[in-house]
């Protein structure tokens, strides 16, 4: 294989239609997928990445008999709801797919008629639990009884998902059939095996050392060490044939003219991997391309995107079946995910234990990407991790909002306010003097050439799965941008040195323009946002990223001195308490979930009117929308703070009687109102150049006057 491959296949795990997606879900197999293929694309890479739903398995016809639905009722359901969350979250597939198309049982048919020719299964017959009610041999999930180990009376015949002990359905105690309650009879029945002890030697050496047949197919090293451990310890274990089929009457048939097919279905862990080539031929066959390109040449890299519980199937059984089919390449890599919990507990369906991603969806329109970045920024890569809406609430106040949306308001307005929102020219020889540094000279290269290495480190990241530190590296960009600015106060500097400030703003504009390239694998809308915002054409990955790497680092410009760009609009708004309360609340199953109510507050007492005044008096106020970006007390005084405020990239220093009602460390990146032309009045020593407006309840509590979404600062209120 060519390093690095230049063309790749990546899968994500096909969901269960069987319940809606979570969190979980997203962080597990589609988010870091979706961050890897557009990252590959952005790279110029020719990939292919499929999904869909996975439409069989036991615990669908168990859902449809509870709901007295048809398992086809069902799928469909989950299929379009499954559908609609990935495109709104921006998971964007080259194909959803589903196992329930012919193409699929067709595909899985022929993996099957192969094996079965080669020689590759064992014929085992096997007593197994039959219903005599409902005539039909039963799923180990279609038995209940008492668990062996810990005597949970509800466990299944799989498992116990009290002791989390896996179970044989003939080890339980007492076991009965969920369809009909009646107690199953043990009856002989006969199935196909894939007897994967024979494969045991095989998988050790290509788990191990990544050699197949002689050839070095990947490096161990790049694999995850929790997902080699997992296959290791299966190994070590020893591997056991594993039944490929199963008799029940939903699943891909098996090849009706194999003797004793009748009423058998292939094992759903047969066929839902198989759903990852069957998506490929349909993807291929409505795109006119190949779909053994993908498959079968060698120099296509494999990636599989799952979660942890999947790990065994991906690494060893599917695996398993490719070699034994032949003519299939293997994974290259399966970055497998650990688990996420919430708000200090494991997600649960049955519980309600889980954030929604079509509520969310529902309930926070536009705020897909904020999800994505809090997701991003926890995802369970090396261990579980850890979701709480707090945790939410605090990386886009403090990191989206604070870090990313203000650096870009910032260029934006100094940028109309200077130059007409013009990326402005600079002389370098005319570069000279400024607060941060003695000397400038080549000062603005050298800034694009550490540009283009903090974008590589990324790139970097990303390639090794690493995407959390991509997305903090990514983030470290955006913040000295901010310092680039805190640092040559171009808002002092207008004067003094004209010619330094449009340095200082060409860069800023520069570094602007790679962030709108860089943060299309994480947060999709905002790059489209950026892009609108700069007047360049949107990203759609084709090669952007590896263009703009040639040109920083021969020391091109990103976006050309000249090019107007648009007025500023706010990239991300704050969420208030409110809305975290609201998500925590609906946490926890609809019979346990409280009833808050918050009772209206209303004013005691009317406030004394004031006189009628001209619409004139009014308009003499100007009050204008400000960004606190520093706050401490004034020494020796309870109720004083010190604010340095941003108002349309111009600093202000403001005196307010707050302190009693705001810790200086709560209120940094808070917008408020300010009456901006009031004369300057002497306070504690320190000259206070405005007012801000408070509103005041009964008991004297103050409280800001704000945008209810984030503004530009310097907005005029009117
Ligand atoms: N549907 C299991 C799961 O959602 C399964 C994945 C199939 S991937 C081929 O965890
Ligand atoms: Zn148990």
């Amino acid at each position: 294989m060519l390093y690095p491959p230049q063309r790749y296949l990546v899968t994500s795990a096909l969901p269960y239609a069987n319940g809606p997606l979570h969190i979980g879900h997203l962080a597990g197999a589609y988010l870091p997928a979706d961050i890897y293929v557009r990252f590959l694309r952005l790279m110029g890479k020719d990939v292919v990445w499929v999904c869909g739903s996975d439409e069989h398995g036991a615990a669908i016809t168990i859902k449809a008999i509870k709901e007295n639905r048809t398992p086809q009722d069902i799928i469909d359901q989950y299929h379009d709801l499954f559908k609609v969350a990935f495109e709104k979250m921006g998971i964007d597939f080259d194909i959803y797919h589903r196992t329930s198309a012919e193409i699929h049982h067709e595909t899985s048919q022929e993996f099957f008629r192969t094996l079965h020719a080669k020689g590759e299964f064992i014929e085992k017959e096997s007593e197994q639990y039959y219903d005599e009610t409902a005539k039909q041999f039963l799923a180990d999930r279609y038995i209940k009884g008492t668990c062996p180990k810990c005597s949970n009376p509800g466990a299944y015949g799989d498992q116990c998902e009290n002791c989390g002990s896996t179970l044989s359905p003939t080890e339980l105690i007492d076991p009965t059939s969920t369809l009909s309650g009646s107690t199953p009879q043990l009856k002989k029945t006969t199935h196909w095996y894939l007897p994967l002890d024979k494969y045991e030697t095989w998988l050790k050496e290509w788990i191990n050392t990544g050699i197949h047949n002689g050839h070095q197919l990947h490096d161990p090293k790049e694999w995850k060490n929790h997902v080699t451990g997992q296959c290791k310890s299966w190994l070590d274990g020893g591997l056991q044939p594993r039944s490929m089929t199963r008799d029940l009457d939903w699943g891909v048939d098996v090849p009706q003219e194999i003797e004793g097919a009748e009423g058998k279905k292939l094992y759903v862990w047969m066929d839902a991997p198989i759903g990852y080539i069957s998506a490929t031929k349909q993807w291929a066959k409505d795109n006119g391309k190949d779909w053994k390109t993908y498959w079968q040449d060698e120099d296509t890299a494999l990636i599989h995107f799952i979660g942890k519980d999947n790990i065994v199937f991906h690494c060893l059984i599917f695996p398993a079946i490719l070699n034994a089919h032949g003519g299939y390449i293997l994974p290259k890599n399966v970055p497998a995910n650990q688990f996420v919990n919430l708000e200090g507990d494991k997600i649960s369906t049955s519980r309600n234990w889980a954030v929604w991603v079509n509520e969310y969806v529902e309930d926070l329109p536009g705020k897909e990407d904020e999800l994505r970045y809090h997701m991003i920024k926890n995802m369970p890569e090396q261990r579980d991790s850890e979701f709480t809406w707090k945790g939410y609430q605090d990386s886009i106040n403090n990191e989206l909002v604070n870090n990313l949306a203000n650096f870009v308001n910032r260029v934006v307005v100094l940028t109309h306010k200077y130059y007409d929102g013009v990326v402005p020219a600079f002389d370098p020889n005319e570069v000279f003097v400024s607060p941060s540094s003695e000397d400038y000279d080549g000062f603005h290269e050298t800034e694009i050439l550490q540009l283009h290495d903090d974008l590589q480190e990324v790139n970097e990241y990303i390639r090794n799965f690493e995407f959390r530190a991509a997305l903090t590296h990514l983030m470290k960009i955006s913040s000295q941008g901010n310092q680039l600015l805190q640092f040559n106060e171009p808002w002092k500097q207008i004067k003094v040195e004209p010619e330094t400030v449009k340095a200082v703003m060409n860069l800023a504009i520069q570094v602007v323009t790679a962030i709108s390239v860089v943060i299309y694998p994480f947060l999709p809308f905002t790059s489209a946002r950026m892009r609108s915002l700069l007047k360049l054409s949107e990203i759609n990955g084709d090669g952007e990223l590896d263009a703009l790497l040639v040109q920083l680092s021969e020391g091109e410009l990103a976006i050309p001195a000249g090019h107007q760009i648009d007025k500023a609009v706010h990239l991300f708004s704050r969420v208030d308490d409110e809305v975290i309360e609201t998500q925590k609340a609906k946490l926890g199953s609809s019979k346990e979930k409280e009833t808050s109510t918050v009772a209206p507050v209303v004013a005691k007492e009317k406030k004394e009117e004031k006189e009628t005044i001209e619409y004139n008096d009014f308009v003499k106020m100007d009050i204008k929308v400000a960004t606190i970006t520093h706050a401490e007390a004034v020494p020796k005084t309870d109720k004083l703070l010190k604010l340095q405020l941003d108002v349309a990239g111009e600093e202000r220093t403001v005196v307010s009687g707050i302190a009693e009602h705001y810790k200086p460390e709560d209120i940094i990146g808070r917008q408020v109102s300010l009456l901006a032309n009031l004369a300057p009045r002497k306070l504690r020593g320190v000259v206070s150049q405005g007012m801000i407006l408070m509103a005041e309840d009964n008991d004297g509590k103050l409280s800001f006057v704000a945008p209810d979404v984030a503004v530009a600062s310097g907005s005029v209120i009117s």
